[in-house]
């Protein structure tokens, strides 16, 4: 008997999925994605990802390894040091963690900008609505009225006054053509992805390796944390984190079980 045989395919609301299930986590992310397609907030593609995503969240154990904790702290410092953070909002990101986004913004003094790979107007207003049903009061991305150089033009419609204009920013779940043009621009990119060999962490200046279920709420706390330290405690941390040793960890743990 599978984990999942104890489980209905058809729950309704997530709350009827038990808390003790031994895959409670898993069981309540594939939940998530499917209400977020049906809401017209997630790709179909966002269910490719989310399975993917979910073989290597079981290698890591389903659980936050300690380096993946450093960089969510590093990460924390980094948004409370800019000057202009913003946190990318795509359809997986609406559905998984969308009031968690919201706490993270208030907590930083991010802004929530909305950025698809497969962009239509529709799906936009979705998540913009879906983002205000959670607490947010400003989000951008709706305007789009500046590109990210050498990307073709869906996915480069970014607002002047967002991400185009921000020092640093989150981008879950991103693919790796868009992170590597980001990074081109010169921006502090934070990557929260549970593939440490995809593109995109690989670029990052902060890869996290970590399901962003759990990283997002942990970040918000390290943000409480440190949001009275000095500017010079916080340079400090971004300072003496060592992102290759971060990416090495998360592939050891995969490939050997071992931290
Ligand atoms: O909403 P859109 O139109 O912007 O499209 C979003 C998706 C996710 C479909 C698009 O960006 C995409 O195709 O992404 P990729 O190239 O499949 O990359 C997604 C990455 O996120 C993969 O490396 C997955 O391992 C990782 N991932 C999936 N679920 C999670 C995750 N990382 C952290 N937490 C997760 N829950």
């Amino acid at each position: 008997m599978s984990d999942y045989d104890t489980v209905s395919a058809d729950v309704e609301h997530e709350e009827e999925i038990p808390e003790d299930h031994p895959r409670y986590q898993d069981l309540l992310t594939r939940h998530r994605i499917e209400q977020g397609v049906e809401k017209g907030i997630t790709h179909l593609q966002g269910m490719h990802a989310e399975g993917r995503g979910s073989a290597f969240d079981y290698l890591l154990g389903e659980e936050t390894i300690p380096s993946a904790d450093e960089a969510e702290r590093v990460a924390a410092a980094h948004l409370l040091l800019a000057d202009r953070p913003v946190l990318s909002i795509n359809g997986n990101v609406a559905a998984l963690v969308p009031g968690e986004m919201v706490d993270l913004a208030e907590a930083t003094g991010a802004d929530l900008e909305v950025n698809l790979f497969n962009r239509t107007p529709e799906r936009i207003e979705a998540i913009a609505d879906h983002l205000r049903d959670h607490g947010a009061e400003d989000v951008k991305g709706v305007e789009a009225d500046a590109r990210i150089p050498n990307l073709d033009h869906q996915r480069a419609k970014v607002d002047a006054d967002g991400i185009h204009a921000a020092d640093v920013v989150v981008v879950p779940l991103e693919d790796g053509d868009r992170a590597e043009a980001l990074e081109a621009m010169g921006k502090t990119e934070i990557v929260i992805d549970l593939n440490p060999l995809s593109r995109s962490p690989q670029v990052a200046e902060v890869p996290i390796v970590d399901n962003i279920i759990r990283a997002v709420p942990n970040m918000t706390a390290h943000a409480r944390d440190l949001a009275g330290a000095d500017e010079s405690e916080l340079r400090a941390i971004v300072e003496t984190f060592d992102r290759e040793a971060a990416l090495e960890a998360a592939e050891t743990r995969i490939r050997t079980g071992d931290l």
